[in-house]
């Protein structure tokens, strides 16, 4: 078995051929790559940079929907995180730009996969992209073979939904309020892990988004990479 997916779960190590989308440092498309190859530290250290997305999903009391990660999952298993992270895939319908029309696609996709919600009830025009941040991360598990670099696309919905979760993919789901997520960024000392994209993202950006739901135009920025 080839190094860093010996002994991990045989669905997730499927998932790992999924063909992701490489990008520029100004998000042009500039070719494709397994999701493994897109996550190998060594590739990610030479430059190479993928397409993601970021759900954060409210419900009607504004409470932010949070997922932990399973154990099975081969990058940053048992993290704490934002509502759903993954990829366009290669695909035609998820390499549409226009509106941001295939990222909005691939977080209907893995919405229904990872938590079990029917695309019905968030349809593409429940998803309001926001900006895209661009950042890196490295390491997690510590045996120096995957990462994260990416130009991440950051997608608010706003809808009560019903939650059938994925056990291969998600451990808990909870919703929390911004006193909550305090709590749950403070227990890191105290041992629970959580993803550094959403640090990042609940430090720099969270706030203003959550204050603004009713009036998301004035905080979107859908020209703008942040780079991190
Ligand atoms: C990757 O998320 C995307 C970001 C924004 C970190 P992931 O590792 O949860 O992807 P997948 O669910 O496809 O494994
Ligand atoms: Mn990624």
């Amino acid at each position: 078995m080839e190094h860093g997916l010996n002994g991990k779960d045989d669905i997730q190590i499927k998932l790992m051929e999924e063909e992701c989308i490489l990008v520029d440092e100004s998000d042009k498309k500039i070719g494709s790559a397994s999701k493994k190859v897109c996550h190998k530290l060594e590739n990610i250290n030479k430059g190479m940079l993928h397409r993601a997305f970021s759900v954060f999903l409210f419900n009607s009391r504004n409470e932010l929907l949070l997922q932990q990660r399973s154990l099975a999952k081969i990058t940053y298993p048992d993290h704490w995180t934002n509502t759903c992270c993954s990829h366009p895939l290669n695909i035609p319908l998820e390499l549409e730009e226009d509106d941001a029309i295939g990222v909005k696609r691939a977080a209907q996709r893995k919405l229904k996969h990872e938590l079990g919600i029917e695309s019905a009830e968030v349809p593409l025009d429940s998803f309001k992209y926001l900006m895209r941040i661009k950042y890196k991360s490295e390491n997690v598990p510590a045996d120096n073979t995957w990462g994260e670099h990416e130009i991440d696309y950051i997608l608010i919905v706003q809808k009560d939904v019903t939650l059938n979760p994925n056990n291969n993919e998600v451990k808990e789901t909870k919703y929390v309020d911004s006193q909550g997520l305090k709590k749950l960024l403070e227990s890191e000392s105290s041992g629970t892990l959580i993803t550094p994209w959403f640090k990042l993202i609940a430090n720099e950006f969270l706030d203003g988004w959550w204050n603004n739901l009713s009036s998301l135009n004035e905080v979107t920025q859908q020209t703008k990479i942040y780079k991190f």
